[in-house]
């Protein structure tokens, strides 16, 4: 380990919260069948508001890895991750219209607008592409984490949420959360003292937004 395996060092250093936004109750109650549907109605519904401002956050990164990046392919994976956006975006589509959940009148919710307000405050141009990948792998691999344990042996997931937990639980998002990783890494091990700080802080705020927008999903807040 030591300074190559930066992020599994802060997800050690930071379990309880990492464990807060990967094991939240919302997902626990997917896992033991447990979901109020009204949850997951207002959670699909919140997500497709979040992942449309995902969508000019990945394209912000995009340019930030061509002006900063040396390695070519952290390109080609961000694009990967922007043309699955382009699919995921058409599925929440498909599964509103499945479960009559009316997607152009959704009034965003006081965790989703402040976690979209954080996506955009690390759109701008002045900030680094060490901290925005950084956030990109932590928002992806949340999810990942999330929706793979509810697939896992012994779940009792209901047959149709099966396909929304597929979506993040899958290998191959597991594969590119990875590549993710890998890429943070790299850049964290070149960090300044400075920007290897900031980062961390980073890292705690995307996973506070995430404990807060299942908080929301469930009603809680
Ligand atoms: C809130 N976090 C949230 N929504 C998502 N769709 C993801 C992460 C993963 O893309």
């Amino acid at each position: 380990e030591g300074k190559s395996d930066i992020t599994a060092m802060w997800i050690k250093k930071h379990s309880l919260l990492y464990t807060g936004a990967t094991r939240h109750p919302f997902i626990l109650n997917i896992r033991d069948g447990s979901i109020d549907i009204s949850s997951f109605k207002r959670w699909l519904a919140q997500d497709y508001i979040f992942v449309r401002a995902f969508v000019p956050f990945i394209a912000s990164i995009l340019v930030k890895a061509w002006k900063e990046s040396d390695v070519s392919s952290d390109i080609d994976l961000i694009l990967s991750g922007m043309a699955a956006l382009n699919d995921e975006i058409a599925w929440f589509k498909k599964e509103a219209l499945k479960w009559g959940v009316a997607l152009n009148s959704v009034v965003p919710h006081k965790a989703n607008v402040d976690y979209c307000r954080f996506l955009e405050s690390l759109m701008n141009p002045d900030v680094e592409y060490t901290l925005a990948i950084t956030a990109f792998w932590a928002i992806e691999t949340v999810y990942q984490e999330s929706f793979a344990h509810c697939l896992e042996d012994g779940s009792k997931t209901p047959e149709e949420l099966k396909e929304t937990c597929q979506r993040w639980g899958n290998e191959g998002f597991g594969q590119y959360c990875s590549s993710l990783q890998n890429i943070t890494n790299r850049r964290l091990e070149k960090a300044s003292d400075d920007m290897f700080s900031k980062a961390e802080v980073i890292l705690i705020r995307v996973l506070e937004h995430e404990v807060e927008f299942w908080n929301m999903s469930r009603g809680t807040i």
